[in-house]
């Protein structure tokens, strides 16, 4: 056997970790993966790498993945050709459209869509073909506050903020828990050793979080906040910032300032406090400590995304860190400048251009928020959803109200999914189109480059050669899309293919040909542990993208949201709140049919506080039945310390126990979905995204 080392950056979460990784090729040509480590050369990552890393070479070996088309046949599965597979899409997708408007076919894009190069670079290739209004995707369960939020404040929803991690003297993280999710909207390989760092040169750690994570448990503090509560934290915040003469100017030119100040005014700490559970004092003394830091940076995700304030959430944290003069600066919140630069390359975006048929939420970016896919099939009408397009996603899991739409998707007319395997959503599909797996890829990562923590870049090429027969994900794209031309009689434009694409970016972009970095695809190609371009820097004020050239500090829509806020209701006696968590060894819904990820205890127990158990009666290691407006689920509890009382915790992405399902790993320990319970009319009305967290439930011994 001849063994070889490639280099390789991992993309199966957001932290861009780059991997060692031996290949042996037997004597008969077959090649197998020997191992898969950390790279102690990749400048960013440094060697670090996380347990979901081995799981590429068992998405690779995997018998339950798909290696060809499947279309349904009564109740079983038919391999076809992929020339069948194209024609048979276009004929039934272009039908439906026929018979009842381009907007009777819905698509929905997964996670692993921002995650895969080919996605990104040709998805819409086929998909703007349809011109369907009826467009989703994760975001709408995940960071649409985030770019509404710059849309609205910066004029263009891809300039995130990131924190600047490594400079920081004080880190507020509300609702994230980078040590187990390796960072979100922000990439940051190592954010360990890296928040150690930061504590080790004096700087200050704050979790803010209904649980005490893994991230919150090596905090310098951590303040339990009732789930849904983060709003009235940070107006509370801001107001001390304002009132006790914290703020400090910004060198950004800011619109609204004055409007802010007397919006935020009957926010008071001790107004606000029982609204998040957080003492007054805590909260004054809080504010104080952040604004005596010579850099800090309040940083906010998924906990804060997905409730029902997440926009306004998302708008005081850019506030906070403008007005205290973090924003745009070094050791506070700065927006990268990648190597391929998605702001530049795109228009600002749209918001509530239109609006969807049944709930008339609000369109973001050309997308409907999830929360209504399932209304729009089941309600019968003009432009009722009768087909649908999924592409790397499994919203049976991932969306609220799981059950809803999975009895939804059974009454389509016809269902195509781009996927790697029949799981709980592509079940229901008509017709599923597997593609090559993440080592067969070459891979430039366009979406986390754009988020990290510091200016990276790199390519790799595919370490396993492509099977016989396989496509990539991007050439499925562009079959369906020759395949609906064809059937639609319009012209196709041409297209390159991706690697060609991210050169021409590269060279294009401001390290390339007019720079001394002189990038290219070549180029990279000789730097194969990746390459570091630099610390991030301040550069919002010259990239400002609103009508104003300002930012937008006081947005109409979010001053009026504030009188949500203002009129909510306290805490009901006795509440009990639902809320999720993710674990290292697990990624979304798609990761547990890998024996190395999942062996050892069950993780998808229910966390509740022992006082809460003792409250009902309940015991440690219990069968309970827990219940929602949308669900009744029954489940293993397990006392917590860590949980704040009134509040527990189920991960989602389990629920593999459906007829159909072909992930015979994952069914041995199948859990049950937390979506059976989250509720599809629990949303942040602004934005439209679901309120996944801060869900209201009634527990009792099953
Ligand atoms: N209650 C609750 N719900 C949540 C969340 C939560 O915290 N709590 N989190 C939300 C978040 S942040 C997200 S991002 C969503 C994720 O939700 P989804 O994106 O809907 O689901 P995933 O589990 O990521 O499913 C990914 C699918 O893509 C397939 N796949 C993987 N790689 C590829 C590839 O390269 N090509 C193709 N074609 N397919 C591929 C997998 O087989 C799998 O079916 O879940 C959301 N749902
Ligand atoms: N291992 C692993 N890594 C992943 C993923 C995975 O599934 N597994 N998924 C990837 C994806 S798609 C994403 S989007 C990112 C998400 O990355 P993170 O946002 O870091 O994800 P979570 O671990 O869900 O952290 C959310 C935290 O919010 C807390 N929380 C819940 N409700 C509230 C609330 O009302 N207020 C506050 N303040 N906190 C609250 C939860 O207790 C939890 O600790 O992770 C990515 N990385
Ligand atoms: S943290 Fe793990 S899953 Fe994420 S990129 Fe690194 S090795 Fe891959
Ligand atoms: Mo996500």
């Amino acid at each position: 056997m001849t063994k070889t080392l490639h280099h390789r950056a991992c993309h199966l979460c957001e932290a861009i970790c780059g991997l060692s990784i031996e290949v042996g090729r037997d004597d008969d040509g077959r090649s197998r993966i020997l191992s898969i480590k950390g790279d102690p050369l990749d400048p960013f990552s440094r060697g670090h790498v996380c347990p979901k890393a081995v799981a590429l070479q068992d998405i690779q070996d995997d018998p339950d993945r798909l290696r060809q088309p499947h279309k349904r046949v009564g109740e079983q599965w038919q391999a076809i050709d992929w020339e069948e597979a194209f024609a048979l899409a276009a004929d039934r997708l272009w039908a439906v459209q026929q018979a009842h408007g381009r907007n009777a076919v819905a698509v929905y894009q997964g996670n692993p869509s921002v995650h895969n190069y080919g996605l990104m670079t040709h998805s819409n290739y086929f998909l703007g073909l349809l011109k369907t209004r009826n467009r989703f995707s994760a975001t709408s369960v995940d960071q649409l506050p985030q770019h509404l939020t710059s849309h609205l404040l910066y004029g263009h929803g891809l300039l995130l903020p990131i924190p600047d991690i490594d400079h920081t003297d004080f880190m507020l993280i509300l609702g994230g828990n980078p040590l187990a999710s390796n960072g979100s909207i922000m990439t940051v390989p190592d954010v360990e050793k890296r928040l150690k760092a930061l504590r080790a040169r004096g700087g200050r750690l704050v979790v803010v979080d209904p649980r005490r994570s893994e991230t919150a448990a090596m905090a310098d503090q951590h303040l339990f906040v009732r789930p849904g509560g983060d709003a009235a934290l940070l107006c509370a915040l801001l107001n001390t910032l304002f009132t006790e003469g914290l703020a400090r100017g910004s060198h950004l030119p800011v619109n609204g300032l004055q409007q802010l100040r007397e919006a935020i005014a009957p926010f008071s700490a001790e107004a606000m406090s029982a609204h998040c559970g957080i003492g007054a004092a805590q909260i004054r003394q809080l504010a104080r400590d952040f604004a005596a830091a010579d850099k800090a940076v309040c940083y906010g995700r998924m906990g804060v995304s997905t409730q029902v304030f997440g926009t306004l959430c998302h708008w005081l944290v850019q506030v906070i860190n403008l007005v205290s003069g973090n924003l745009d600066r070094e050791g506070g919140a700065l927006c990268t400048e990648p190597a391929v630069d998605l702001v530049a390359s795109t228009a600002g975006g749209h918001f509530n251009a239109w609006q969807s048929r049944v709930s008339g939420l609000p369109e973001y970016g050309g997308e409907l928020p999830v929360a209504a896919l399932a209304e729009e099939i089941l309600t019968p009408g003009e432009g009722q959803v009768r087909a649908l397009v999924t592409v790397a996603g499994n919203p049976v899991l991932s969306t609220p109200n799981g059950r809803q739409l999975d009895q939804a998707l059974a009454d389509l007319d016809f269902m195509l999914s781009i996927d790697l395997y029949i799981n709980e959503t592509t079940r229901h599909a008509d017709l599923i189109l597997p593609s090559t797996s993440a080592l067969e890829n070459d891979h430039y990562d366009s979406t986390f480059n754009l988020l990290a923590v510091r200016n990276v870049t790199r390519f790799n090429r595919a370490i396993l050669a492509k099977p016989e027969g396989a496509l990539h994900d991007w050439e499925i794209f562009v079959g369906l899309a020759q395949a609906f031309a064809r059937r639609a009689g319009v012209e196709l434009r041409p297209t390159l293919a991706p690697s060609r694409m991210i050169d021409h970016a590269l060279r294009s972009g401001r390290y390339g040909e007019a720079s001394d970095w002189n990038l290219s695809l070549a180029t990279l190609e000789q730097h194969p542990h990746g390459l570091d371009l630099g610390p991030l820097r301040a550069n919002l004020g010259r990239r400002l993208a609103t009508a104003s050239n300002a930012v937008e500090v006081a947005p109409q829509l979010l001053l009026d949201d504030l009188q949500r806020l203002a009129r909510q209701a306290p805490p009901a006696p006795g509440e009990l709140l639902l809320i999720g968590r993710r674990h290292v060894r697990s990624n979304n819904s798609w990761m547990h049919n890998f024996h190395r990820l999942v062996k050892g205890k069950p993780r998808h127990q229910l966390l509740m506080h022992p006082q809460d158990l003792r409250q009902r009666h309940l015991q440690d290691g219990q069968r309970v039945r827990i219940s929602s407006r949308t669900g009744i689920l029954e489940v293993e509890v397990q006392a917590c310390e860590d949980m704040m009382p009134g509040v527990v915790s189920l991960p989602h992405g389990f629920g593999h126990a459906r007829l159909g399902v072909h992930l015979r790993v994952a069914q041995a320990q199948a859990g049950v979905s937390a979506n059976d319970l989250t509720d599809e009319r629990l949303r942040d009305p602004i934005s439209g995204n679901a309120a996944l967290n801060g869900v209201p439930v009634q527990i009792e011994a099953a």
